[in-house]
């Protein structure tokens, strides 16, 4: 999978993607992830890649230009099976939109800055827009981080059987259980006694029970979701 990411601000990525296992899944040739710098799209002299809003009002609004020129560009190169534009007004970002996006072979992700961005681009550029959660982030490269982290875990064979993402809180609507490891007795905090019973059908139902105990505890709402 190709993940290509278009910003203003391209080193806020440096070491975003170089460690565990995103580097891991590029490593591996899994994914493969393109940092492009929107002003060098810029066919101002200035590189700008902003102006003062039609109408006024406070705040820059992105141009068309630079950004219809990058995608144009990648779009001549390879097909694409979404064009994304990061936004605090977009679609709640979600584990099953993460799994859907991990299917694709090719990606754009575009950071939004400032007051916003021409709106003649999402009319006619963007096939989703998405937002990572109910706050506003200064622009949206940390939220393109995320997402790009969530979708490249997915893909086959970045993560090992102990890892494997079927098992993480969300995929099946439930939160993980908790866990434990050595030593089994710290200052008198004693791990609990199942999982050093070496019995697998106990461990699995307790680990079951927990995990619907704290679902239930912590984000009842997911119960609601689960599928009779
Ligand atoms: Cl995608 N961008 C910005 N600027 N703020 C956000 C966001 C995105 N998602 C949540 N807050």
């Amino acid at each position: 999978m190709r993940i290509d990411i278009i910003t203003i601000f391209p080193e806020m990525f440096d070491g975003a993607f170089s460690h565990s296992m995103i580097k891991r899944a590029q490593s591996k040739g899994l994914a493969e992830i393109q940092i492009h710098n929107l002003r060098d799209y810029s066919d101002n002299k200035h590189h700008k890649v902003d102006d003062y809003p039609f109408g006024g009002g406070a705040g820059m609004v992105m141009m068309i230009q630079p950004i219809a020129s990058c995608i144009d560009q990648l779009k001549s190169e390879r097909k694409y099976d979404e064009i994304i534009f990061m936004t605090p007004d977009g679609v709640l970002f979600d584990q099953p939109l993460a799994n859907k996006l991990s299917m694709s072979t090719n990606i754009i992700i575009m950071c939004g800055h400032y007051k916003g961005i021409d709106e003649r681009l999402r009319e006619h550029y963007f096939t989703s827009e998405i937002s990572i959660g109910n706050y506003v982030l200064t622009g949206g490269e940390l939220a393109a981080a995320v997402v790009t982290d969530a979708v490249i875990r997915l893909l086959p064979g970045v993560l090992s059987d102990e890892t494997s993402a079927l098992s993480d809180s969300f995929q099946d609507n439930l939160l993980s259980p908790p866990v434990y490891t050595r030593p089994a007795d710290y200052n008198n905090w004693i791990v609990p006694e199942v999982l050093t019973s070496g019995n697998e059908r106990e461990i699995k139902k307790w680990q079951y029970e927990k995990a619907v105990e704290r679902t239930r505890a912590r984000r009842p709402d997911m119960l609601q979701d689960t599928k009779p």
